[in-house]
């Protein structure tokens, strides 16, 4: 047995792909595609994103590349989850701390070109069409950066026996890091697909790669889209006899 095979869980595994720091091995039935925060709030003019005087661009062309995985992963059949960094109309789940930094004439909460700045319900809070959930995907609203801070996620994971995760979205070094950093700490194997998550700073994108696969994978693996989206193509579910 290689070194990689014994780091590998015993478990099924269907699929494996070449990644950093070694090659990722998952089963579809096992893993959740999670997509983070792809809501109008960061990837359109006159979002939250925007108002802290990003260029929303950068952000919009890794749209292709997640559209791509995201109908490779539903012809698998695997759960897909999506994030939105949404707060309550009250704003009690928003600490003073984290409102009153960034632009003080667009704070979070204030009513902006697109409804209220990251307030659940209002129209900047969609996931961008292109992405759009499907009924049967779940959808988590998440007060944090990070996506099992006061949400239901890891219950629901657990719930339906996931042990690896998939993550896309944006932006890297913030809500998808994060998430990530999360995942790996409640147990579950994590990929980031390199090409399929953006930051509006492309240096800070880079470095948070480096960081996730560095050390072994300290935090987990990354890879491209088109790897995954090969191995999802020509996977064939294990039969149980
Ligand atoms: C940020 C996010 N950047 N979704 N949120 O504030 O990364």
């Amino acid at each position: 047995m290689t070194e990689t095979e014994a780091l590998v869980r015993p478990d099924r595994i269907e699929i494996e792909i070449d990644a950093q720091p070694f090659a990722y091995a998952f089963s579809p039935a096992a893993s959740a595609l999670v997509i983070i925060d792809m809501q109008r709030d960061f990837v359109e003019p006159g979002g939250f994103g925007a108002s802290l005087g990003n260029d929303v661009s950068l952000l919009q062309a890794i749209i292709p590349t997640c559209q791509a995985v995201l109908q490779a992963w539903r012809a698998a059949g695997g759960l897909v989850v999506h994030t939105r960094e949404a707060h309550k109309a009250d704003l009690s789940d928003c600490p003073p701390a984290k409102r009153l930094r960034g632009n003080p004439s667009l704070r979070i909460g204030d009513q902006g070109p697109m409804g209220r700045v990251l307030v659940a319900g209002e129209p900047g809070n969609q996931i961008i069409p292109e992405l759009a959930p499907r009924p049967n995907e779940i959808v988590v609203d998440k007060p944090g950066k990070g996506a099992f801070y006061a949400t239901p996620l890891h219950a629901m994971l657990q719930g339906q026996g996931i042990t690896h995760l998939v993550f896309m979205g944006v932006t890297t070094e913030v809500c998808v890091q994060t998430s990530m950093r999360e995942a790996n700490d409640r147990g579950y194997d994590c990929l980031l697909v390199e090409d399929g998550t953006e930051s509006y700073f492309p240096a800070f994108k880079q470095a948070a790669i480096k960081m996730i696969h560095a050390q072994g994978g300290i935090v987990g693996w990354t890879a491209p889209a088109a790897p995954l989206i090969a191995g999802l193509a020509s996977w064939q579910p294990l039969s149980d006899t």
